[in-house]
This record gives structure tokens, sequence and C-alpha cells, in this order.
């Protein structure tokens, strides 16, 4: 058989024998000649058949009966004759129906690309057949392909940590139960205590790219039961300053790599460029935030003093004016809004070392440098109401020598969609999950 040709390569092959494969777009089926557009994973080009059984007494024409019976979504094969040709309004080229197999024929798609987002979930092998969502894992996979080519250039260990654990991973709050023989297990919320477990294992710089499960009932744009969290921890780091210079180079890598290789698809298919942020990011501390927001009449309505999303959203606003920026660090969360793990501020220990990151108005991430003396530790689970005991795997890290370690946690989705200025994780997560979604 032919050589299987991408419908992206066509337009570089030499007119001659070619056999393209995907699935039909449309069918113009007339008297003399017949269209099929046929589309693969990599675009779309124009078939075309010129029929033989036209003339009064001519011998049935077989490729012209498949033809009419294709239906949209029918895989086929086809092998033909490419010709370039400028009339052709779809790419300047097509191809001459030599013989067509169908591989399996498509019912009619029970969604349009106007169906609402639920229905297209329903259907979403079909949804995913979508240009743009062709697109959008493409760029994901670009994405996380620099983020690990930075980490490996940068000698970090990859991890895989276990999400099945005996105990909560960030709190006891949206936590999934399983039955684990004779006791309970719990699925890992964050990588958190198994990440910074490659401090005390001596291994430096670690990432992890891997599920985390929340019990979060929330039905927001931007929360999902199960997410890819994206995930870095490094020693040696003085504040969280050292962790947030390694976040924004990480994702400067990226970003690059995503502008250079589908910056001009984006435009074309969301209508966004793709902007490579400047370094160093803006880093605008917590409590500087509120003054700023109040200053422009808004005040944040949490009575913890954590940012709402309308405060993360004109926070934003003004990060974009002031400094041209869609990224921006907000630094020193005060400690009851932040984990025990926390390091605090050694001048003021209503603050802790950490920072959410935002981009293009919505938080993307949170990291922190993590408190190794096990002493002090200790008592800020006490007082966040963590027993030390229940927890003594984790507490045993920092009792057998540690460094001074730090890190963030990153959710891939929530990057994704405000990347390409999508309304929700929903459209860029490849099989969502939430409260009331576990099919398909
Ligand atoms: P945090 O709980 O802030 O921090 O989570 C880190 C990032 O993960 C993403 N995220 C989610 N994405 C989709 N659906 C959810 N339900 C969801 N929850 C969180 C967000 C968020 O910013 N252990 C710390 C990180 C660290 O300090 O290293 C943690 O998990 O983008």
């Amino acid at each position: 058989m032919t050589h299987r040709t991408l419908i992206k390569d066509l337009p570089a092959a030499i007119d001659g024998p070619v056999r393209v494969a995907g699935w039909v777009d449309t069918v113009r089926d007339q008297k003399k000649i017949q269209f099929v557009v046929l589309r693969d994973e990599s675009g779309a080009a124009q078939m075309l058949h010129l029929r033989t059984d036209v003339e009064e007494g001519s011998e049935p024409d077989a490729v012209a009966a498949i033809i009419s019976g294709l239906t949209a979504g029918t895989f086929v094969s086809v092998e033909g004759e490419l010709k370039h040709d400028e009339r052709v309004k779809l790419g300047g080229l097509e191809v001459v129906i030599g013989a067509i197999d169908v591989a399996a024929a498509a019912l009619d798609s029970p969604i349009a690309d106007d169906s609402s987002i639920d229905k297209r979930l329903d259907w979403r092998f079909l949804d995913l057949r979508r240009p743009e969502q062709n697109l959008t894992f493409r760029v994901q996979t670009t994405l996380l392909h620099a983020m690990r080519t930075w980490w490996v250039e940068h000698d970090f260990i990859e991890i895989h940590t276990p999400k099945l654990m005996a105990s909560a991973s960030e709190s006891r709050a949206e936590l999934f139960e399983v039955e684990y023989f004779e006791t309970k297990a719990y699925l890992a919320q964050s990588p958190q205590f198994f990440k910074q477990m490659a401090q005390p294992a001596g291994f430096g710089k670690v990432f992890e790219v891997a599920p985390a499960f929340r019990a979060d009932p929330s039905f927001t744009s931007r929360h999902a039961t199960e997410f890819i969290s994206v995930d870095a921890e490094i020693s040696w780091v003085e504040s969280h300053d050292d962790v947030m210079a390694m976040h924004e180079q990480l994702l400067v890598a990226a970003l690059t790599a995503v502008k250079e290789k589908h910056g001009a698809e984006i435009e074309a298919a969301f209508g966004v460029p793709v902007t490579v942020p400047t370094l160093p990011f803006p880093r605008i501390p917590l409590a500087e935030a509120h003054s700023i927001l109040n200053s422009r009449g808004y005040t944040v309505p949490r009575a913890d003093g954590d940012l709402d999303p309308e405060g993360e959203r004109r926070l934003a606003e003004y990060v974009k004016e002031e400094y041209g920026h869609e990224f921006v660090f907000v630094t020193d969360y005060a400690v009851g809004i932040r984990p025990f793990y926390h390091m605090r501020h050694a001048d003021d220990p209503t603050l802790t070392n950490s920072y959410d990151l935002l981009f293009n108005g919505t938080e993307i991430s949170t990291g922190a440098q993590r408190e190794h003396r096990v002493d002090v530790l200790e008592v800020q689970a006490r007082e966040k109401g963590v027993d030390p005991e229940e927890l003594g795997f984790y507490f045993d890290f920092f009792r057998y020598g540690v460094p001074p370690h730090g890190g963030f946690g990153m959710g891939l989705s929530r990057v994704i969609m405000l990347l390409l200025h999508q309304p929700s994780i929903r459209e860029v997560t490849y099989l969502f999950r939430g409260p009331n979604r576990l099919l398909p």
C-alpha cells in the first residue's frame, strides 16, 4: 500500500500517486462529479471523482456508489492522484480519487459546533475532532515538552509519587476516600509531601506531572475533581524568591516554544496572540494588592483576606496597565490562609514565604518556601489542627537531615485555558471530571 501522507504535507508533495486517510467532513454529490472534503489530524483537503456512469448504458461506477453512500464522520482511506491547482479554494490542491476504502461508517453526529458544553462533553470524542480542539492538545504537548526539556537541561529529576495515600495531602476537606482492602486510602490531592521527600533523599531538584484529586463540589469554570498538577521542588532556596525565579524561567521557556510552534495557528483559531512574558514577572505582596484594589474601588469580600476571583481579575487589569504583563506573583500571604508547611517570615511571623501566580487574571499556581526545621514545623502543624503524630512519616523527613527547600504546584488545564482565552477548563481538558461527570 502507498505510504500515507498527512494532509498538511500535501502542499509540499509532488503531483502523482498519493494515499490520504481521515474522516469525511462533507460530500457534494453532483451529477457528473463528486467532491469529498476529507479531514485528518493535520488539516483538510478536497478529493474528487468524475463519475463514469453518466452516459446511458455505461458500466456501474463502484467508486461513485461508495461516495454517494458516505456519511460525515466516516473514516476512509483514499488512493489517488495529487494535483496542485491554484483554483481550488481549500489549499490549492485536490486528490483525484482512484480507490476509496471505508474503514468504519459513521452515524449522524449528535452534536454541532454550537451544542452546549455538556452535550459536547457527552460526545467528547466527536467534539475533539474540531480543529481548535486538536490544536489545544498539540499546544499542551508543546508546552509540556518545553517544560520537561527545561527541567532536564537544569538537572531536575522526574519523580512519580503515589496517588493512593494513607493520609490527606492538603486538608481534610476535599478528600476522596477509597476502600483499600481492610482499611481506607485517600486519593492524593497534591504530590506535596512526597515531592518534599525528594529533599531529604538528596535529589536536589525534582518535578512531576501527574493527576491530583479534590472532592470539590463546586461547578466553577476552573475547578475539576481530577486535574493534572505540574509540580517542582528545589533545594537550597533562601526564600520563595528563588522558587519564583525558577517558575518564571520555566514559563518563559514553555511560552517561547508555544509561540514559535503554534503562535500563528493560535491567533487564527482563537483570535489571541501568544505573548512571551518578560522577566522578571511583577511581584506584589498580598497586602499591597489589597491597597491597590481598594484604591481602585474594590474591597475583597472574603473575611480571610484571600483574593476572590473578581479581585484576581481586577488586580490583573492593574498589572496589565502598569506593567503590560499577563502574569503577576502575589506574594507574602498571611499565615491564616496558608498550610502549616509554609515557612514564615523571619521578621514577621504573621506572613509566609509564599506566593500565588496569576495568569490573565486567574490563579494558576501556589508556591512557597517550606518550613524544614522540625520543631518549628510541629508547632505550626498543631496551630492548624494537624497532628504531627498522624503524619509521622512526613515529620521524619525533617529529622534525619534536610536542606532548605521550596516549590510550586500548577494546574495544567488552567494554564491552557488562560493561554487560549477559553471560558472553562472543560474545553481544554481531554476528559473533564467534575461532581456530576464521570463519563466518558
Ligand atoms: P493548590 O491547592 O493551590 O496548591 O493547588 C495548586 C494549583 O493546582 C490547581 N488546582 C486545581 N485545578 C483544577 N481543579 C481544582 N480543583 C484545582 N485545585 C487546584 C490550581 C492551583 O493553583 N501543594 C500545593 C502547591 C505547592 O505549594 O507546591 C497545592 O496543591 O492551578
